[in-house]
Parts: C-alpha cells; structure tokens; sequence
C-alpha cells in the first residue's frame, strides 16, 4: 500500500492520461426491434415470454429501443465525453438460424452504430456474446452440447470478417458464470434449466467457444497489421470472497467457495486446471467434458483481461451446508438488487487478479454500476441519484489506488448508460446513467451523468 491517507484528496485527474472511460450496455438489454430486419429467435425471447420467468412478465421486445435511437444515444455519450461504448452484438441478428448464412442487415446495425460512434470520437467496443443464443442453438442441445462452441466460433470469425473495420475493441464473452450456472444449474436466466452437471459441460463449452473465438480472431485479422490493433479479451464476473474472520474453517471455506466461482474461469486463461476439489468433494457432480487439447485452446493468449464487479461476498465455514460455508449477511448498505456496497472490495478484487495472473494481462473494468432509487424531478427533466453518485465516487477512488498501487488498469466502463431490461427482474431495476422513460422513449440524464461528465473531463474531486 502506498502512504495515501483517508485525507489525501484525490481528483479524476489523477488517472492515466489515456484512461479509457467508456459505458456499457447489451443487444437483448437495450435494442428492442426482435422482429426487425431478419433477426432469428433468442433464448432470452423464448424465456421472457414463458409465464413465470420474468416479473411482471417483461421482455425486451421494445425496451429502450436503441436499435431505431441509437443517433440520440450516441450524441447523449458524446455529451458525456466518454471514449469508448461497450455493446454486444446479437448473435441471432448475424445468423438468424445460429449457423450458416450472414443475415447482411443485421451487421448493418452494428455498422452503422460504429459508424456513429466513430463521427463521434468514440471507440466502440464490441462483445460477442451477451447471453442471446440463437434458440435453434438451443433446441439442437444449447451450450452444455460441444457442437456450440463450434458454431460460436464460425459466427465470431464473421463478425471478424465483417466488422473488422468498425470494431476497435473485441470480447468475446461476458460473465460465462452467468451463461452457465445460472442458466443452466439455477434457472434464473434463459433457457433455465437446473441440471448442474448441464452447468458444467456448458461452462466449460463456453470456455472452448472463447479460446475458439480468439483461434479464429488470428486467422482471421492476422498477427499484426491495422486491425491487429483492435485488443482481444474476455468479460468476467469473477468473485474473490473474503472469508468471515481469519479462522481457519473460514479462510478454507472462502477458498474452496473461490473454487467453482472464480478458479474455473480464471485459471484455464492462464493455462491452468479446472479446479479439482471440488468434484473430489462431490463426486454426484459430474466435472466438464474436457478433450485432448482443449485446455490449451483456452489459454490462447488474449490482450487484455475485462472485469465486471458489483460486490464483493464475506463466506463463512458452515458444516450444516451440504457445500460447507455459506454466504454471511453483510453490514453495508444495499443497491436496489440487495447487494452489499463494498468499494474497498473492488480494491482488493483487482490486487487478486493482477498478483494471480502475475500481471500477464492488463485489465479494463468492463462493467460496474448499481440500480438505485432514482427521483424524477415534477418537471421531468432532471433526474436525482444521489446514492449512485456516492457508489461511483466510491469505486472510482478503489480503482485510483490500486493503479497507484500497482495494477495495470486501462479503462472503466460504467453499466449502464441507460435504464434497460435487467433479466428476470424485467424493468423493475434501473442501473442507467440515463433515466428511460418506457412509455414515451424519453431519455433524462440523471446526476449521476453529470457526475461522470466531471470526472471524465478531470475537473472532479474524487
Ligand atoms: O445487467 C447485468 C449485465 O447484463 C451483466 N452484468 C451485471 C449487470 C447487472 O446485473
């Protein structure tokens, strides 16, 4: 730790000059337009229309409809004066059908969004798979089928092809965690099915599907040249938890919980093992489907590491827990999803991955943010988000020390620019920069905006 004392001011000038803020977003969040210019169906289209699913029984059919309004939102980014947009590209815009035949209008899309963002001054940064499988994927077996990360890597090679003049920035997955267990091991997310061996094999296809997609990235824009200069990554959700006290029943346990959430996806990057503890523990889980050579396609090198962080979880040893620990109750104020405010564990979440991976990656916070009550002012034109301002204040200055501390932190990408669909909590959730109004497509910056607008231009006391 450097000698920064709770009293030294920091401001957002204090950042690498070429600090790369930027906001995110996702197709089936924010597009609406499912049925427009030929895009296929996706298993989040089939999820939200099933009863039960979702609250209130929202889907993303119209949402912020970003698809037909991206000229505002590229001028509202603009006006905020980030760097970078990180959106995905919808799978089933590109191949309608999961496989085969290019649907030309729907890569148009993302041209002609590029295209606006360049006009702009803003990169923009691209992920290819934000959770929307085309649903004839799905039928054919989905992601626990190894045939998928095939057919991902067909479709990555011609958003490569075809876009390789538009993107400065590739990841290939985000928050494969996320893909996996809670859409196939809990059912929270589509196509919900809780199967845990399911889970794994998806995992682990979803790792094979990335390491493939990277494969193809080379063959595709070779190893050097003008699109060589657009990085290649991956987005994950790694959790580091942080054991109750410093017994060792609690230390073991947050360890072995660090197992299945964080090790699987991190170590086969670097060239490691899935973890084995676990499935020695619980021989009823069946471990990934792995094949000769695939550990080795996962580790294909990348550029950079992406990391999306919300919270940081405290894990207790609990010998009534078939797993043994169990997550503690945590004293922080809340978001609106219940999770635990804890900037600090931003800190040390960072400090984990860069000592882990011994530095082999720079990072870029690919996502954080936080849905909280925002207040519409009577007028309708200005929007408070006090709390949020305070998360982002918070967090800022988390990742501020731990550059200075050492870490080779490249960028921030706040989530979200805008309100938008939150999954199976429908539009209950608002984690935008942006109030949407979902009757009438009006966008209000909210303060939180404004905020962000200071600390990108360095004029703002962290
Ligand atoms: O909205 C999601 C996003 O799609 C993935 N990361 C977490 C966000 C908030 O839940």
């Amino acid at each position: 730790m450097s000698n920064r004392t709770n009293h030294t001011r920091r401001s957002s000038s204090d950042f690498p000059e070429d600090f790369l803020w930027g906001v995110a977003t996702a197709s089936y969040q924010v597009e609406g337009a499912v049925g427009e210019d030929g895009r296929g169906e996706s298993i989040w289209d089939a999820f939200s229309r099933t009863p039960g699913r979702v609250r209130h029984g929202h889907t993303g059919n119209v949402s912020v409809d970003q698809y037909h309004r991206y000229p505002e939102d590229v001028r509202l980014m603009a006006d905020l004066g980030v760097g970078a947009y990180r959106y995905s590209i919808a799978w089933p815009r590109i191949q309608p059908e999961g496989t085969g035949a290019i649907n030309p209008r729907g890569l148009d899309y993302y041209k002609r969004l590029s295209d606006e963002l360049h006009r702009q001054g803003i990169r923009s940064a691209a992920t290819l798979y934000h959770w929307d499988l085309p649903q004839v994927l799905e039928d054919a077996g989905g992601w626990p089928h190894r045939d998928t990360a095939y057919r991902f890597r067909d479709y990555a090679a011609a958003c490569f092809r075809e876009l390789k003049d538009h993107v400065d920035m590739w990841i290939t997955l985000n928050e494969p965690w996320c893909s996996a267990v809670l859409g196939y091991g809990v059912g929270e997310h589509a196509p919900g099915l809780r199967d845990r061996t399911r889970s794994w094999a998806a995992a682990h296809h979803l790792m094979l599907a990335h390491g493939l997609a990277v494969q193809a990235y080379r063959s595709e824009l070779g190893t050097s040249g003008v699109h060589r200069k657009a990085p290649i990554g991956i987005t994950h959700n790694l959790e580091t938890p942080r054991p109750a006290t410093q017994r060792p029943g609690d230390v073991e346990a947050a360890d072995r919980a660090m197992d299945m959430r964080t090790r699987f996806f991190f170590d086969p990057l670097l060239g490691g093992p899935y973890p084995e503890r676990h499935f020695a523990a619980y021989p009823k889980e069946t471990p990934p489907p792995v094949h000769e050579g695939d550990m080795e396609v996962i580790a294909e090198p990348i550029d950079f590491l992406g990391l999306n962080f919300y919270w940081e979880p405290v894990i207790a040893a609990d010998r009534d827990d078939p797993e043994g620990f169990r997550l503690v109750e945590s004293h922080h104020k809340t978001t609106d999803m219940g999770w635990p405010v804890t900037p600090r564990g931003l800190y040390r979440h960072l400090q984990w991955v860069w000592k882990e991976s011994g530095g082999r990656y720079p990072l870029y916070i690919t996502e954080n943010g936080c849905a909280m009550p925002d207040e519409l002012t009577p007028s309708g034109l200005r929007c408070h988000d006090p709390r949020r301002v305070s998360y982002l204040r918070e967090h800022f200055t988390a990742a501020l020390d731990a550059i200075e501390d050492g870490v080779d932190l490249r960028g921030y990408f706040v989530w979200s620019l805008i309100d938008n669909f939150e999954w199976s909590y429908g539009y209950t959730k608002r984690f935008g920069l942006i109030y949407a109004d979902y009757v009438d497509q009006r966008r209000v910056p909210k303060d939180s905006y404004y905020y962000l607008r200071e600390v990108i231009s360095g004029v703002e006391e962290l």
